[in-house]
């Protein structure tokens, strides 16, 4: 049956040779020929988000650990896989060098598509998680365009070291906030809802994976949200059927 995968919250990284193993088998299997019921008719691949732990701009795409992602996903075209790309908050200076360099599409976020006949909106979520006052004024300084251009004239070290820097003070600050502070808002999942038609949303960003319903004006939207490959990897796929989790046997497990 044509279908379509999700993953999201990869946060690749040199550092985390685990997530790399298990995205490459995540690669092989999506493109794996003796393995009919899974792969051959995988028609899209959509990646919500944070692939990469950080993107310091496209001039990193030489980066040996970077090339071998651009590659990786390069295979999935070169199959004529389509692969879709939306920046989520740790890559969110992914660019067109980047998108080509994968043979992917750079989508916004947030992105209506027809998924087999059902109206679905994609995030990344981040954008949702508006209890948390002091991330949204962060989240709207990075995303404005002349901070971005300013910053991306800075050396590729020099924006390195100031993104690593950020990293420590969001580790140190998630610590004191409190749980539910860091999960989408009900508000904002409606106000989105509302403002696309009802569809049913994917998304990912808070590593809460699941399946909610929001009744939003009368109206039943399904919302999935895409776990994190922290300790294995995880996909959805979405077909003429519905949503549901992929369980291909040894499918991206990062503890083996
Ligand atoms: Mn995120």
């Amino acid at each position: 049956m044509p279908h379509s995968l999700f993953i999201s919250d990869l946060h690749l990284s040199a550092n985390q040779p685990h997530g790399m193993a298990a995205f490459l088998r995540f690669i092989a299997e999506a493109t794996a020929q003796d393995r009919p019921e899974f792969s051959q008719k995988t028609e899209a691949l959509y990646i919500l988000g944070d692939l990469f732990d950080y993107w310091a701009g496209d001039d990193d795409l030489e980066d040996a650990f970077n090339a071998g992602v651009t590659a990786a996903l390069r295979s999935l075209a070169q199959q004529g896989i389509k692969v879709y790309l939306l920046r989520g908050n740790r890559d969110l200076l992914m660019g067109e060098a980047l998108a080509d360099a994968c043979h992917a599409t750079l989508l916004n976020d947030p992105v209506l598509i027809d998924l087999y006949g059902v109206p679905t909106l994609l995030s990344h979520g981040d954008m949702l998680c508006t209890h948390d006052a002091e991330y949204q004024r962060y989240r709207a300084q990075v995303h404005d365009a002349d901070f971005q251009r300013q910053f991306l004239t800075k050396p590729l070290m020099e924006r390195k070291a100031y993104i690593a820097g950020l990293r420590e003070r969001s580790i140190a600050e998630k610590q004191s906030k409190d749980s539910a502070i860091m999960d989408v808002s009900n508000e904002a999942v409606a106000a989105l809802l509302r403002e696309y038609g009802y569809p049913r949303l994917i998304h990912g960003h808070t590593h809460r994976p699941g399946r909610h319903e929001h009744i939003v004006d009368g109206r039943t939207c399904e919302r999935w949200v895409l776990s994190d490959w922290h300790q294995q990897g995880s996909v959805l796929r979405g077909d003429s059927r519905g949503i549901s989790w992929e369980t291909a046997a040894g499918l991206a497990s990062a503890n083996e």
